[in-house]
């Protein structure tokens, strides 16, 4: 089995300091945030940006400051995943730039395979967008990270692959229990897993309190792990997290109960095939 990587999203387009005040909003708490749960095992940084009054925001500058404060840490820091999802309120252009413009250009992005409902919202991911989002990581070297919160969006990225858009080797990321979309059970995450084609990697995101139980089986079957306030801000039911770096202890405390080693970025960068691209 591969070591584990532990993916932080240490904040998402939707909850805020209104559900857990821990939430980092200013570069500099980003940063912090982000720094606390790398030191405890985080290999990769799932990246959302907030304005500093908590709005989130998709500004290529607040992406390139928390980008370049990132690489400095010893080791050249964490992979930086750039979310392209950004809220449901952003535009296309909006979700796009910062992969068209960040320099250096970020290893990582996120792209969302399909159309889902969200909440009492659409996340709006039509085919033509997936193939620009597509093309467009594919010609900077980003890697993507195929985010699939419905079964049918494995199809979706299966065609984008036989279209020659995306890396050889493909790593996926289970997005479990969004209102709206697939539940966070273990029947489905059992049914993603054996859907996905021979040879990829995968990362499952539970959200709310399917965080844990989805992160366990993840341990155990060889898939990897997120955690972070954007998916989950409580700790167990009726406690708040008080750090994403909590959060992301708590899964190298399981994963060395159960015999699985914690990736280094180094290490994680081998596992997702970054380099073979750029
Ligand atoms: N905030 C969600 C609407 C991503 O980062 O790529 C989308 C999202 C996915 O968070
Ligand atoms: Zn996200």
């Amino acid at each position: 089995m591969d070591k584990l990587i532990i993916t932080v999203a240490p904040v998402g387009a939707e909850t805020t300091r209104q559900d857990n005040p821990q939430h980092p909003y200013t570069v500099d708490e980003m940063v912090h945030e982000a720094t606390l749960a790398l030191q405890a095992g985080a290999s990769v940084v799932h990246l959302h940006v907030r304005n500093d009054d908590g709005t989130p925001s998709q500004d290529p500058a607040r992406f390139q400051a928390v980008m370049e404060r990132l690489q400095q840490l010893p080791g050249g820091g964490p992979i930086v995943q750039i979310s392209t999802g950004g809220a449901v309120s952003a535009t296309v252009e909006e979700r796009l730039a910062p992969v068209k413009v960040l320099e250096p250009r970020p290893e990582m992005a996120s792209l969302t395979c399909g159309t889902v409902n969200f909440g009492n919202d659409v996340f709006w991911n039509p085919p033509d967008m997936l193939v620009r989002f597509a093309e467009t990581m594919k010609a900077r070297g980003i890697v993507p990270e195929l985010e699939i919160f419905e079964a049918g969006m494995i199809t979706n990225a299966m065609k984008l692959a036989k279209q020659g858009l995306l890396p050889e080797h493909l790593h996926f990321d289970l997005v479990l229990g969004v209102p709206g979309a697939m539940a966070g059970t273990p029947r489905n995450l059992l049914f993603l897993v054996e859907s996905l084609p021979s040879g990829a990697s995968w990362t499952v995101a539970g959200t709310g309190r399917t965080e844990l139980p989805l992160a366990l089986m993840a341990i155990l079957m060889g898939g990897h792990v997120r955690v972070g306030f954007e998916d989950n801000v409580y700790y167990r039911k009726g406690e708040l997290a008080t750090s994403n770096a909590q959060l992301v202890e708590r899964v190298v405390r399981l994963a060395r109960e159960l015999d699985r080693e914690v990736a280094t970025p180094a290490e994680a960068r081998q596992i997702l095939g970054i380099g073979e691209t750029r």
